[in-house]
């Protein structure tokens, strides 16, 4: 028989696995945007962030990625986007086709997976099963995240986080909007009209496809919102499984932020 080093060990596969884990987390401790949420507002930011060169890491709490793209409307895994929407899904290389005018349906798993894939191929790191618990203020502003492994917090225990340093944060928790909810409770008022969140309203496509993009801003210092905690921390309704307004506010944010990453 030759002789060949082509032997499997199982410490060699572990060693591999914590080494480049730690690496890729180590490598993103201090970044230009920390991305919470790996929705498709989240990675949409995160990718044209990372196409110009920024540093940046989505933190997601759960296993799979994608938030609420996979089940398109009530579990039909098909979705709707508009004119505008299908531009970015065009950039992405998603496929579509036509309903009829200004409404055309996307396969919801091609969409989320080609999305994120493009979005780690532009240099984005997606970090799955992290829980962002807390921020990081420094002279009045967000400088970064706390985090702790989502299986401590489902199992309750008392484990202390860590933390990593952001010159941006965004908010792309979706309907619960979380990083807000922990700011206006341990920081102070955000830049909305009651200074909280003002809660979104029922679902209405048309009013909230287009208030979205308003809704897509800076809302404390160092923290922007992006896709549904956007609608949500400006009391604008939520818009259902249309999902051209997700991709547009994640495209918007993320030119907002580089003008002023590439300004300083
Ligand atoms: O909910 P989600 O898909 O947010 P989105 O990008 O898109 C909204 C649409 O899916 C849909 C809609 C469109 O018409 O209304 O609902 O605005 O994704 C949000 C992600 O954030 C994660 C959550 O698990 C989900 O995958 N997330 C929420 N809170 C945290 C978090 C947290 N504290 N730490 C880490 N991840």
């Amino acid at each position: 028989m030759p002789k060949t080093d082509q032997t499997l060990d199982d410490i060699v596969i572990t060693r591999a696995i914590l080494d480049r884990y730690f690496q890729k987390l180590l490598d993103h401790t201090e970044i230009d945007v920390a991305v919470g949420g790996a929705g498709p507002s989240g990675l949409t930011a995160a990718y044209y962030l990372a196409r110009a060169g920024r540093k940046v890491a989505v933190f997601e709490r759960k296993l799979s990625i994608g938030g609420g793209m996979w089940g398109g409307g009530m579990m039909f895994n098909e979705l709707v986007v508009q004119e505008e929407g299908k531009r970015i899904l065009d950039e992405f290389g998603v496929r579509t086709k036509p309903y009829r005018e200004n409404y055309y349906t996307a396969d919801s798993v091609e969409a989320i997976t080609t999305i994120a894939s493009k979005c780690c191929q532009a240099g984005a790191r997606i970090f799955n099963l992290i829980s962002i618990e807390d921020v990081v203020i420094r002279q009045d502003r967000v400088a970064g995240l706390v985090l702790n492994w989502s299986a401590a917090e489902a199992a309750r225990l008392h484990v202390d986080p860590l933390s990593i340093a952001a010159r941006f944060v965004l908010d792309a928790t979706g309907h619960p909007t979380e990083i807000l909810q922990i700011i206006q409770r341990k920081a102070g008022r955000l830049l909305t009209p009651s200074g909280k969140v003002e809660g979104e309203r029922s679902m209405w496509a048309e009013v909230a496809e287009r208030t979205i993009l308003e809704n897509t801003r800076e809302v404390y210092p160092g923290v922007y919102v992006t896709g549904m905690a956007a609608n949500a921390a400006f009391g604008a309704p939520r818009m259902g499984p249309i999902f051209g307004g997700m991709l547009l506010s994640g495209e918007r944010v993320a030119q907002m932020m580089l003008r002023i990453l590439e300004g300083s």
